[in-house]
């Protein structure tokens, strides 16, 4: 019955943020119109990474270098960001993983809230055909009449919204408003995204752990104490199964829906990791955390993070809570040594 349910009942990413506003009487629907816009946003790119093997393809048989023309599918996933934004009349402050500064938006069409993205995450892996996505956050901004930087550089816990947008077998966005996680799923013939994963929740425990195994030499010790427990576990308990796609948001999506830990550590060559704070490990540390999960940079709680630089990295363990539970034991061990 429940797939009856969704599919008379057709809650659309619309509907439901229309449900969560009316839970909130004082609010004037500016959230509601913001998503609506970064929607708008995932649709276009969801299009445009479907349509980008058949281009390249078009452009190999004529003979003209199609590349060269068209622009690079991440560069245009974020000018189509970055305009879908400003024209909503709803943000004054963005960041992008694809501009060095922050975007401070005209008065004119100034609003309340600033929106961390990486438009389109592991599009290296695109021309292979393994999913991408999209990955944002967004932050309430009290005084945005004259917006500036530090208003961008708030610690995760403060985000009002975060969510991710995968371009795989099918597009499915995944978004928290602070009260859980939902799932929902592009139906390319209605052109909405349906809710298809209600209120997710990562399992407690997992058996899946996920990292660069290529890097283990330049770990630091608690890493790798926590990766060789995985591969030859105490007494009794059998090995975790690795799984590394290399792109965050299919690792990711996989660790919520499965269950287990996904790991981006620091190592000699990259003290503070590879991962960005701003616009993959806080919206992605929310997640968890909605999720019933956590997220731990080494040292605290992801989400705790300060950041001084609008790109800084960090460190990150993020996933099922009694995964996670056991490498911040390894770190505080180490701290007390
Ligand atoms: P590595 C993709 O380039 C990315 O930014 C993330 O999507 C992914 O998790 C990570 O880098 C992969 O990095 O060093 O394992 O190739």
């Amino acid at each position: 019955h429940a797939a009856d349910a969704l599919r008379t009942d057709l809650m659309t990413i619309t509907r439901y943020v229309l449900n969560e506003q009316s839970k909130h009487p004082e609010s004037r629907g500016d959230f509601t119109i913001l998503l609506s816009h970064i929607v708008l946003g995932c649709k276009f790119v969801c299009s445009s990474v479907n349509k980008a093997g058949l281009a390249k393809l078009i452009g190999l048989a004529g003979e003209t270098n199609v590349q060269a023309k068209q622009k690079k599918l991440d560069v245009l996933s974020n000018d189509v960001f970055v305009k879908a934004l400003v024209s909503s009349g709803r943000t004054c402050i963005l960041v992008s993983e694809e501009d060095e500064e922050a975007t401070f938006v005209e008065p004119a069409l100034r609003g309340r809230y600033c929106v961390v993205f990486d438009p389109l995450d592991g599009s290296s892996n695109i021309d292979c055909g393994v999913s991408i996505g999209t990955i944002f956050g967004i932050y309430m901004v009290k005084d945005f009449t004259e917006p500036t930087l530090d208003q961008a550089l708030q610690p995760g816990k403060n985000m009002v919204a975060a969510g991710y947008c995968m371009y795989g077998s099918s597009c499915t966005l995944v978004l928290s408003t602070g009260s859980g996680v939902n799932g929902f799923t592009l139906d390319p013939s209605l052109g909405e995204f349906i809710l298809t994963h209600p209120d997710i929740k990562i399992p407690k425990k997992g058996k899946i752990y996920s990292v660069n195994e290529g890097n283990a030499k330049n770990w630091d010790g608690p890493t790798a104490k926590y990766v060789e427990n995985c591969k030859f576990p105490k007494e009794g308990s059998s090995p975790k199964s690795l799984r590394y796609i290399g792109s965050m948001v299919a690792d990711v999506h996989r660790t919520l829906l499965y269950g287990g830990i996904f790991l981006y550590p620091a190592d000699k060559k990259s003290p503070s990791g590879k991962l960005r704070v701003l616009y993959e490990v806080f919206p992605m540390s929310f997640l968890m955390e909605q999720a019933g999960g956590q997220a731990f940079t080494g040292k605290e709680r992801a989400l705790d993070l300060v950041p001084k630089k609008i790109h800084e990295r960090s460190p990150i363990f993020l996933g099922s809570y009694d995964d996670v539970e056991e490498i911040k034991a390894l770190y505080a061990a180490e701290a007390k040594n």
